[in-house]
């Protein structure tokens, strides 16, 4: 990660792992708007409530990207197999996932730090793009916390690609801290394609209305779960998002698993 003389933006990113980021980096919102998943998303938008010229629009202007932000900050949480939990959805947990719950929380304790110490005003993104969140794996890829990798996410050479994101907007011109030199894709024979159970990979690009149908089906199967296990009081519906193509890659993990290992 490229620091020499920022000490602003190493300052940052020092508070944003001792408040519990696994990992922490800044880029620029203007590489941000150039980044792929912009483009890709200019050419066909699929989120009905989201962009200018939609109703909804101005009724989320809170959240409008403004001119004034000119970074963001980026951090992720790690998702490590021994805890499923972190990343099941309950509407009666805050945030909806346990882990959303914890990113939350350091996002609020980071936007008043940033505020009070360093007298940088700043904006905690929603997670949701349609209510003015950003896309985090290109903002994490420019921050130099990973690289997009073939499964269509973020893999880091720490945790490999089992991270959750989460961002901050900046109003503060500051130095980015990536894009970071790593290529794990390269000669790996792509574990994570082999591991969708619907095949989404089989175009050799990541397909999403191929992704969605999985996670349709498992919307559509949610259980009852004890509340102790997604850390509130009451039981609740839970839904537990598919894996495969995350938890088959082997970086930084020394295993990988294979469709036969699918429960
Ligand atoms: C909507 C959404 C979904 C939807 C739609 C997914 C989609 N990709 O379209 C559904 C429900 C299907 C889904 C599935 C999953 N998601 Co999701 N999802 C999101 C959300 C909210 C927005 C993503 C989005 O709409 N992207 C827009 C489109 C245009 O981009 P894209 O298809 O994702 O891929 C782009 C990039 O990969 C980019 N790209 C490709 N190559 C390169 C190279 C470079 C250099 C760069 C910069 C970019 C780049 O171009 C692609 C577009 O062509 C983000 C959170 C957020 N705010 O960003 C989480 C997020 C991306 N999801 C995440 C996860 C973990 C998952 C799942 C594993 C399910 C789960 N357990 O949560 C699967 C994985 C599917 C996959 N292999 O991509 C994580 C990713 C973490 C990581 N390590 O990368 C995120 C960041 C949420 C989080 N909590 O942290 N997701
Ligand atoms: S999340 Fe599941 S269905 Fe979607 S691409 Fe990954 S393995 Fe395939
Ligand atoms: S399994 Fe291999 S090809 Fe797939 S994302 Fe991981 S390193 Fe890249």
């Amino acid at each position: 990660m490229k620091f020499e003389g920022n000490k602003i933006e190493q300052t940052i990113v020092n508070k944003a792992k001792q408040l519990g980021a696994s990992l922490a980096g800044i880029a620029r919102i203007a590489d941000l708007k150039a980044s792929k998943s912009y483009e890709r998303y200019a050419q066909s938008p699929f989120y009905e409530t989201y962009g200018p010229e939609s109703p909804n629009y101005f009724k989320f202007k809170g959240f409008k990207w403004r001119e004034q932000h000119r970074s963001v900050l980026v951090w992720a949480l790690v998702h490590p197999i021994s805890q499923p939990a972190l990343d099941w959805w309950s509407m009666k947990v805050q945030g909806f996932t346990p882990g959303n719950g914890v990113m939350r929380s350091q996002s609020k304790r980071l936007r008043i730090w940033l505020d009070e110490a360093l007298g940088i005003n700043a904006l905690s993104l929603p997670y949701q793009i349609e209510f003015g969140g950003a896309f985090l794996k290109d903002a994490a890829h420019l921050a130099g916390l990973g690289v997009i990798g073939k499964n269509n996410l973020l893999v880091t050479p720490d945790y490999g690609t089992r991270v959750r994101l989460r961002g901050i907007f900046m109003e503060a011109g500051l130095e980015p801290t990536g894009p970071l030199d790593f290529d794990p894709c390269s000669g790996c024979d792509q574990p994570c394609h082999r591991a969708c159970p619907r095949n989404a990979f089989r175009s050799g690009a990541y397909e999403r209305a191929l992704c969605m149908q999985e996670n349709d089906k498992r919307e559509a199967e949610a259980e009852i779960l004890d509340g102790s296990i997604m850390g509130i009081e009451e039981p609740s519906e839970v839904v537990k998002p598919c894996r495969y193509c995350e938890l088959a890659c082997p970086v930084a993990q020394g295993t990988s698993l294979s469709p036969g290992d699918r429960t």
